[in-house]
């Protein structure tokens, strides 16, 4: 089926719902791309301030850019995702792993903890980790901006009238326009996937109205050359860290007027109608491990602008235009919202004033966060890391890595249910690669078979710990591998488990079958040392490590059935009758986070570890363990409202799994008052992307849920959102799911089944009995129970479900 969604004005359809026969959805214009547009009557300042708060980013998934929108100075800040310093080019690099064998190590520490209780973090991380570089990122290395284009127009004022700067996420388009000189000057920029490239397009209405010169400028930690020849500049050299090979190639394609290469290393363009630029980057960078070095990046980046240049802008932009609209019109959503005519730093400040500006900033809030995926996260490229792709700096914030112990983990929320499974694929692949380099660590630090990582990883294979004390997390890579099996619950893709997620999660389970020990106290399994990341002592079987681990094992035992692995099956229960499931109520009634009650309750750290069983994981909900939930909700009280960007978006999610939709609903306008920038980047601060995904991710909680076997409609809809519909969502089992709803009640569900098999749904709304057809309006037989319909579903089949 062609899904289809919006069929006309909102009023029209929430009132008709009941009534429209299923074939009225036909032939429907898609919504104006206005509501998904950011906009600004300013340019960014051309600072490193003005770059976080204010400039638009755009990206292909490999590279990417963000529009400053000067009018007499223009400037891309450009990146790619392979950039980045340190690592095996620099001499003593060792993946973080130790020095020198360390004898006796683990035992040492795990006696003292068997003896003491809880020891200090640092204490174990002096034992178990590597010598912290100097500067820190010397050997691990840091993502890199690649450079600016830089645009001078001479003829330009400073200032101009009429000026506009926007982003159409719908489209993926940035653009600028105004008006001097009695022209109207209009750029577009995009960046295409299919052709691998940055492109603009500079004119102006008046013939003859554009004239520029175009630079491309690189920081100061890496050798360069500059040259202009066919109006094709090229800007090439090393980084000095680790003598990483970067080349940049732009060609300028001008439309009348003339065109001049100059020998500085510049190109000058006078007098044209119109200009094309197509930007390209490379570097020698290969994901494999143990050099992680490819080939010289000049000839495959000379082919790809090349052809995107002999292409011609009209028809790269129309390939581009269809290639992000085949993923971004998956999913709407519409919370009745209405944009005013105001400029999105505006809207933003004047949010929590009116109810339909405010529903307006969150649908675009929700799909900027699908916007960013799609810009930061494409099949064959590196992960997003916690700046997406988007780096202005020389020595960012944490490098711009990949922080394992929730903030990668957090990029990827919002893809399977947003309807961006394939865009997941960077982390699969990503984590499949620390595989290698994780063996040898889990054999010199623990002894263990299996893999491991730590706390943050690099594009390097590190995954060693370093000697501070939040690096302590070996259970990254068991929360990585749940994310790939969680693919698969969506997916029900049989050749994915077995190729990808299974071999995967079977290897993360030989490293935990070594690791855990039994616990004197009780005899059961725990994790030691064990600790909630970035707070508390070093124990035994702290709730996160125990809780992640239940979690492995329960998927592992499924996911060994599923491909009939019957060995693997049993181990996997023989594990989990043995292991301790971290889930305590402690003495103030809270969710212990610790295996002793030691719980602090004046505690408010932006982490909320130990309630990973209530998202993202499912051990913990109000429908299966309702005094388990209980006790999560006064932790997470304790912990108050108050964090970073990210750690509201978590909140997010954990209180729409509470279902508490309201709550949910004031941490999202928590997030949105507090913690965005005026470009709707989230800020920890500083900047950092999983806020945004992490908010999408729970606003699509508060709609459908699907991680407990059924499918939940409208689990936790805030009192905000009374009317709305959201289309094309994705829920596990392959299903996905359409949903109209009015005064807070369920009007219509829609669901295709992407495998067949039968499909059991909640909400409220069907107490009062339910309807079930195919989308041509024949019955379909179905099972009520409660706040349930349960019927079979075929492959492709169509169904339509409204309450009685
Ligand atoms: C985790 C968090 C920090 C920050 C960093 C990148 O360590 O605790 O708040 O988000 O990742």
């Amino acid at each position: 089926m062609k899904r289809r969604f919006w069929a006309g004005p909102v009023v029209l359809l929430l009132g008709a719902a009941l009534t429209v026969a299923p074939d009225a959805r036909a032939e429907v214009e898609p919504m104006a791309a206005e509501p998904y547009t950011l906009w600004y009557d300013e340019p960014a300042p051309d600072t490193d301030e003005g770059w976080e708060a204010r400039s638009l980013p755009i990206g292909n998934g490999a590279m990417g850019a963000t529009v400053f929108g000067g009018v007499r100075a223009e400037r891309l800040q450009f990146n790619d995702k392979t950039l980045w310093t340190g690592g095996p080019g620099v001499a003593d690099y060792n993946f973080g792993n130790w020095d020198a064998p360390r004898p006796g190590a683990l035992a040492a520490i795990r006696q003292r903890i068997w003896t003491e209780g809880g020891i200090s973090p640092n204490d174990v991380l002096a034992a178990l980790g590597h010598q912290s570089d100097t500067p820190r990122q010397r050997r691990f290395g840091a993502y890199q901006s690649f450079g600016d284009l830089r645009l001078d127009f001479p003829g330009l004022p400073e200032e101009a009238g009429d000026y506009r700067r926007q982003l159409d996420i719908a489209r993926g388009v940035a653009g600028v326009s105004f008006t001097a000189g009695g022209a109207r000057h209009t750029r577009e920029y995009f960046a295409s996937a299919p052709a691998g490239v940055v492109a603009a397009r500079i004119a102006a209405d008046r013939p003859r109205g554009v004239t520029f010169t175009a630079r491309v400028a690189v920081p100061a930690n890496r050798s360069v050359t500059a040259r202009a020849k066919g109006g094709r500049l090229t800007v090439k050299g090393t980084l000095n860290s680790n003598a990483m090979a970067y080349e940049a190639q732009l060609q300028v394609l001008n439309q009348g007027g003339t065109r001049a290469d100059n020998p500085d290393g510049t190109i000058t363009v006078t007098g044209a109608d119109s200009v094309v630029l197509i930007l390209g980057t490379g570097t020698d960078y290969a994901p494999d491990y143990p050099t992680y070095k490819g080939e010289d990046p000049h000839a495959k980046l000379t082919a790809r602008v090349d052809a995107a240049a002999a292409k011609g802008y009209a028809r790269l932009s129309a390939a581009h235009r269809a290639d992000h609209a085949a993923l971004f019109d998956r999913v709407k959503l519409d919370l009745g919202g209405s944009l005013p005519a105001t400029p999105t730093d505006e809207l933003l400040s004047g949010y929590g004033t009116t109810p339909a500006s405010d529903r307006a900033l969150e649908q675009l809030f929700y799909q900027y966060g699908r916007y960013l995926l799609i810009a930061s996260s494409r099949p064959g490229t590196l992960p997003a890391n916690l700046q997406g792709l988007w780096n202005v700096h020389e020595a960012p914030p944490w490098q711009a890595d990949y922080h394992l112990n929730i903030n990668m983990q957090m990029n990827y929320w919002p893809a399977e249910m947003t309807n961006l499974a394939e865009l997941a694929e960077p982390l699969h692949t990503y984590v499949d690669g620390l595989r290698e380099p994780g063996r040898v660590t889990a054999r010199q630090m623990y002894g263990a078979d299996g893999w491991v990582a730590h706390h943050a990883s690099n594009i390097f294979g590190h995954t060693g710990a370093w000697d501070h004390p939040a690096y302590f997390f070996p259970e990254s890579g068991a929360w990585l591998a749940l994310q790939l099996y969680d693919h698969y619950r969506y997916t029900l893709d049989k050749q994915y488990l077995k190729r990808t997620a299974y071999p995967i999660m079977k290897e993360t389970a030989e490293f935990w079958l070594d690791f855990l020990q039994r616990d004197p106290r009780d005899g059961k399994l725990v994790a030691v040392p064990s600790r909630s990341p970035e707070i508390g002592p070093a124990t035994a079987g702290a709730s996160m490590s125990q809780q992640i681990l239940w979690l492995l094992f329960t998927d592992l035992r499924e996911a060994a059935q599923a491909v009939g692995d019957g060995r693997q099956a049993a181990t996997a229960a023989d594990v989990l009758a043995k292991l301790d499931p971290g889930l305590r109520v402690g003495r103030w009634g809270q969710l212990q986070e610790w295996k002793q009650d030691i719980d602090d309750p004046a505690e408010t750290h932006r982490h909320v570890s130990h309630l990973f069983s209530v998202h993202p994981g499912r051990q913990i909900s109000p429908r299966t363990t309702p005094e388990l939930a209980e006790a999560a909700k006064v932790s997470l009280n304790a912990r108050t409202d108050a964090g970073t960007g990210w750690s509201k978006a978590w909140k997010i999610n954990f209180w729409a799994r509470l279902l508490d939709g309201d709550r949910a609903h004031k941490l999202l306008s928590d997030q949105l008052k507090t913690s965005t920038l005026a470009n709707l980047w989230d800020t920890h601060p500083p900047f950092q992307i999983d806020g945004n995904f992490g908010a999408t991710s729970g606003m699509t909680e508060l709609l459908l849920q699907s991680h407990l076997g059924t499918i939940d409609l409208l689990p936790a809809l805030p009192g905000a959102w009374a009317d709305g519909r959201v289309a094309g969502l994705r829920a596990r089992g392959a299903h996905t799911i359409d949903l109209t709803w009015a005064s807070g009640r369920l009007s219509e569900a829609r669901l295709t089944s992407g495998k067949g098999g039968p499909v059991t749904l909640r909400t409220d709304a069907f107490r009062a009995g339910a309807r079930v057809t195919t989308d041509h309006g024949r019955p379909v037989a179905f099972r009520a129970d409660r706040d349930t319909v349960t019927f079979a579903t075929r492959p492709g089949g169509n169904y339509r479900i409204v309450p009685g």
